[in-house]
């Protein structure tokens, strides 16, 4: 998807311009993907710009580098005020993307990253529906991978580590050239783990069901976090629980949810079209409220809003 540039981006606790946020060739990171990062989305509400869950998005930041063994040298409160500084500056009054990255910088060549420098950098702009606005009105087609997603031996999954994402993006490449909107990944178990930038739910019988993030080698999604309490809110019973391929394809209703993709409903895996209207009802109840909640919209979940 296209990135609109907008004026300033943080670097290192400075602002700079949009045009020269650059870096140099051989930056650690570039080479061999050590790197975290995060997405986040800010919504225009009734009292203003407002962020969504920023900070668990910060401390599920700090999680990851932890787990990367790389020390930001920023705490919490402070990457908070960098994204409300960056928001802004920028004037994103109707809301952004950000995206802020922890990267292993310049100055070391070789995998051994423990001398290379911890770079910190903040970006936002506007970003449209990451599926597309046909795919969150009327559902995307999804497609099982021939790739499996990561064995948490071989990637640790619980953390969001840049070049994690050349797994994801091997499945995108294949489902999108293949015809699909999407990509869900089976863990090295064979049981459904997640998609390539999304959570999946399933609904059957009225009862909604999501893979345990850890136990299925897929992020703890802060959307899915939020999904679950917004349905429990809303009187369903929502569990936890491993699921396997024909569980997507016997499913009442299916769908994804994500910061960048938020609720998004599946028309079909592998062909097999889900349920009978896509949305259905469930998933519409949990995309309506989401909705109405990111935008400040009702007051039970304002506390998830950090006001620009
Ligand atoms: N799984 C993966 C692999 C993933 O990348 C994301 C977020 C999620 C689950 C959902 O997590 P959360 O956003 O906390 O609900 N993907 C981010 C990056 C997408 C991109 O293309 O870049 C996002 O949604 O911002």
């Amino acid at each position: 998807m296209p990135i609109t540039p907008t004026k300033k981006i943080w670097m290192d606790g400075v602002l700079v311009d949009w045009d020269q946020a650059r870096l140099h060739v051989l930056s650690h990171g570039l080479h061999y993907g050590t790197g975290a990062f995060e997405g986040i989305r800010a919504y225009r509400t009734p009292l203003g710009v407002a962020i969504f869950r920023l900070r668990e998005h910060m401390e599920r930041l700090v999680r990851s580098c932890r787990i990367l063994m790389m020390e930001i040298p920023y705490d919490v409160d402070q990457l908070c005020d960098a994204a409300l500084e960056v928001v802004r500056v920028n004037e994103l009054h109707d809301g952004c993307y950000l995206r802020p990255l922890v990267y292993l910088g310049y100055g070391e060549m070789g995998v051994n990253p423990l001398a290379a420098p911890v770079n910190v950098a903040m970006a936002a702009w506007p970003w449209g529906a990451y599926l597309g606005d046909e795919g969150a009105a009327h559902g995307v087609r999804m497609k099982i991978s021939s790739w499996r997603r990561h064995d948490p031996n071989a990637m640790p999954t619980a953390a969001k580590g840049t070049g994690m994402y050349v797994n994801s993006a091997l499945a995108k490449v294949e489902a999108v050239k293949a015809g699909y909107d999407e990509a869900i990944l089976l863990g090295p178990d064979g049981r459904v783990s997640e998609c390539t930038g999304e959570n999946i739910f399933v609904v059957r019988d009225g009862v909604i069901l999501t893979p345990p993030p850890s136990e299925a080698g897929a992020l703890a999604g802060i959307t899915q976090a939020t999904v679950v309490q917004i349905a429990r809110d809303l009187g369903y019973e929502v569990r936890f629980e491993s699921l396997v391929r024909t569980d997507l394809y016997l499913a009442d209703e299916a769908f994804l949810t994500g910061t960048a993709a938020e609720v998004v409903p599946i028309a079909s895996v592998d062909d097999r079209a889900v349920g009978v209207v896509t949305p259905g009802p469930v998933t519409s109840a949990l995309q309506s409220t989401y909705h109405h909640a990111v935008r400040g919209e009702l007051p039970r979940y304002e506390e998830w809003l950090s006001r620009v």
